[in-house]
């Protein structure tokens, strides 16, 4: 089954900003907010960059966050200023791929934000770091900073509610995806050394999903917060091959051990076709962070060769039953 492009895509791009001198506008994560509206960070990197003389990325890359926001899912106001910009030591070469969680826990809601923090130049292959911002309005954020220590980590992504009275986080230290389990919320956010020493001696033990398909060969990470339905809890995630093409796979994890995958699909279920998914400032990537559902419709937000965002959408009881075809 394959999710069905919207036919206005892509939802943001460059060239859409008036204020703002961004190059690249794409790794976009969503959510509902309080007022029903769907609200989105974006990753973009100002204009200016160019390309590495290696070939293999750029320089002068440094990305920040933006926010939009849609009444229908479709068409964004773009707010033209980003919300979390280089400000420290541990995120001076930017802040990518944002991903938001709407965590409730006893009735409280927060707006749970992971995304990549640089303390090393983009491309460089060191210093990528999970770091956590928090906001309860998208008008202020509050950065508490990186929370796992001394590894390359990515692609990190709370689950929307506590499991068996846990907080729960999904990352990933190349190449598979791992879980975390946290406390409490200070447990999570102290940066516990002895903690995170004992869990990263033995990383791979916590891996939730592991590459499977020669589509997933090179590495696989979590997509959008994973989604809790009658049949378990979704996760749409990204994966490359070894063709280094990114492509987006679902799987149906188990509501009380989601280390225990029910279902996952074979192929694909969106892999770079179009123009805008092909060519870009990174070829060939769909790289999936934001879903929310409205009527029973899965919306999922993603970047496109590393340029724009677009919207991939499938009704959600049919993902669920196409899924589970291949328990
Ligand atoms: C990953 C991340 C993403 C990016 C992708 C493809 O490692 O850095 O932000 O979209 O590579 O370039």
């Amino acid at each position: 089954m394959k999710l069905k492009r919207y036919e206005r895509n892509p939802v943001i791009k460059p060239e859409d900003f008036k204020k703002w001198d961004i190059g690249a506008v794409f790794n976009c994560g969503t959510t509902i907010m309080e007022n029903g509206n769907v609200g989105m960070l974006y990753r973009a990197v100002p204009s200016g960059y160019r390309k590495n003389k290696s070939g293999n990325g750029y320089l002068d890359y440094v990305s920040s966050i933006g926010f939009a926001e849609s009444c229908n899912g479709y068409d964004f106001e773009i707010r033209e200023e980003p919300v979390i910009t280089p400000q420290y030591e541990w995120d001076r070469y930017g802040s990518e791929d944002p991903r938001i969680t709407r965590f409730e826990d006893g009735g409280t809601i927060s707006y749970l934000i992971t995304y990549t923090a640089m303390s090393s130049p983009a491309f460089s292959g060191e210093g990528d770091r999970v770091a956590v911002a928090q906001t309860e309005d998208f008008v202020s954020f509050n950065k508490h900073g990186v929370i796992i220590p001394g590894v390359n980590d990515k692609d990190a992504v709370f689950f929307p509610e506590k499991i068996n009275g846990k907080i729960a986080l999904l990352h990933r230290i190349p190449p598979d995806i791992q879980i975390a389990y946290f406390d409490d919320m200070e447990g999570m956010l102290k940066r516990d050394e002895g903690y995170w020493k004992r869990y990263l001696e033995n990383y791979a033990e916590y891996n939730i999903l592991e590459r499977k398909y020669d589509w997933e060969a090179e590495k696989i990470g979590a997509g959008p917060p994973p989604l809790k339905t009658d049949e378990g809890w979704l996760l749409v995630y990204h994966a490359v091959g070894s063709d280094h093409v990114y492509r987006a796979g679902a799987a149906l994890l188990d509501l009380d051990d989601p280390s225990r995958v029910i279902a996952r699909s074979p192929v694909p279920v969106l892999e770079p076709e179009t123009e805008y998914e092909r060519y870009g400032d990174v070829d060939n990537v769909v790289f999936p962070e934001g879903a929310v559902v409205k009527d029973g419709e899965l919306f999922v937000y993603y970047g496109a060769a590393d340029k724009v965002c677009a919207l991939a959408t499938v009704g959600l009881r049919d993902m669920l039953n196409y899924l589970k075809g291949f328990r």
